[in-house]
């Protein structure tokens, strides 16, 4: 059985990071280990949050596993609460086996705007970061404010290209742009494999709503897909499919919550897309 680590906050109530994380991950038959960034309440689309960091731990955690000789088949890093962290995380990934596979989540916005607390500093020192990963998987926000470019509504697959390009060109070996689609009723990824100098996307159904977490659920699906020996491309499209289905669950279900997803009645259908 693989072994991963996952690094990001825990949000007691709200359905993101590792609340998701841990559920889809086991569900792909994948240990899941876990580095708390930051304890929150609720996630902060809510209107109040408790926020306690959780950087002091980062270190002692990191060298207990090392001196316990505990290493991971990958480390999966989501949400991440200051700058000390991304360097602590980024010296984790350096003094890591060399073979560890890397996927990063820049999460930090969404829409064209910073999640409450982020900066383009912040933006700047996540591409940084990125530059470690075997695959990074930003949204188009994301991807805007790492490479410093407006964020534009309305593109054509040439601009998505040359974003890839130049997201890549920070140091990542694949990006994968997520909630892409050129047609109104269309959404999915596209990525760049720049170890191949290849090109794929896929893309579903787009359904009339939009909810918190989508991001996490996707990101959490793509690593426990690959570590169960999917191709990333492959990986990629189950967390399209998941997602989908995760989204119309929460549509068919007249109590569904304000802020988050019903991933968990769409968990079957992702192990049956794993097999
Ligand atoms: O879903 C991303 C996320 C993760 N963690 C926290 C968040 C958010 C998005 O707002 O607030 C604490």
């Amino acid at each position: 059985m693989k072994r991963i680590l996952t690094i990001q906050d825990i949000s007691c109530v709200g359905k993101c990071s590792l609340t998701v994380a841990l559920p889809i991950i086991s569900a792909a038959g994948v240990e899941a280990g876990i580095l708390p960034t930051a304890v929150l309440s609720t996630h902060t689309a809510f209107p109040k949050f408790t926020f306690k960091d959780l950087t002091d731990e980062i270190q002692p955690i990191v060298d207990t596993f090392s001196e316990l000789k505990l290493d991971f088949d990958a480390v999966y890093t989501g949400y991440l609460g200051s700058f000390e962290q991304l360097k602590l995380v980024g010296d984790f990934i350096d003094s890591s086996k060399s073979d560890m596979a890397v996927f990063i989540d820049p999460v930090m916005a969404d829409n064209g705007v910073l999640y409450k607390g982020f900066t383009q500093e912040f933006a700047d020192n996540m591409a940084k970061l990125c530059a470690k990963a075997d695959l990074i998987m930003p949204n188009l926000t994301e991807a805007s404010f790492m490479l410093r470019e407006e964020y534009r509504e309305s593109y054509d697959e040439e601009y998505i290209r040359s974003l890839l390009k130049r997201l890549t060109g920070l140091g990542a070996k694949r990006a994968a742009l997520t909630g892409i689609g050129f047609r109104p009723d269309e959404i999915g990824f596209y990525m760049y494999d720049s170890t191949t100098d290849t090109y794929s996307h896929y893309y579903n159904e787009k359904l009339p709503v939009a909810y918190h977490g989508t991001g996490d659920v996707f990101a959490s699906a793509v690593v426990g897909a690959n570590m169960r020996g999917k191709s990333i491309e492959e990986s990629l499209k189950i967390a399209v499919d998941f997602t989908l289905e995760a989204m119309r669950k929460t549509m068919a279900d007249p109590n569904s919550r304000f802020y988050g997803v019903n991933f968990e009645e769409a968990l079957p259908y992702y192990i049956e897309l794993l097999k």
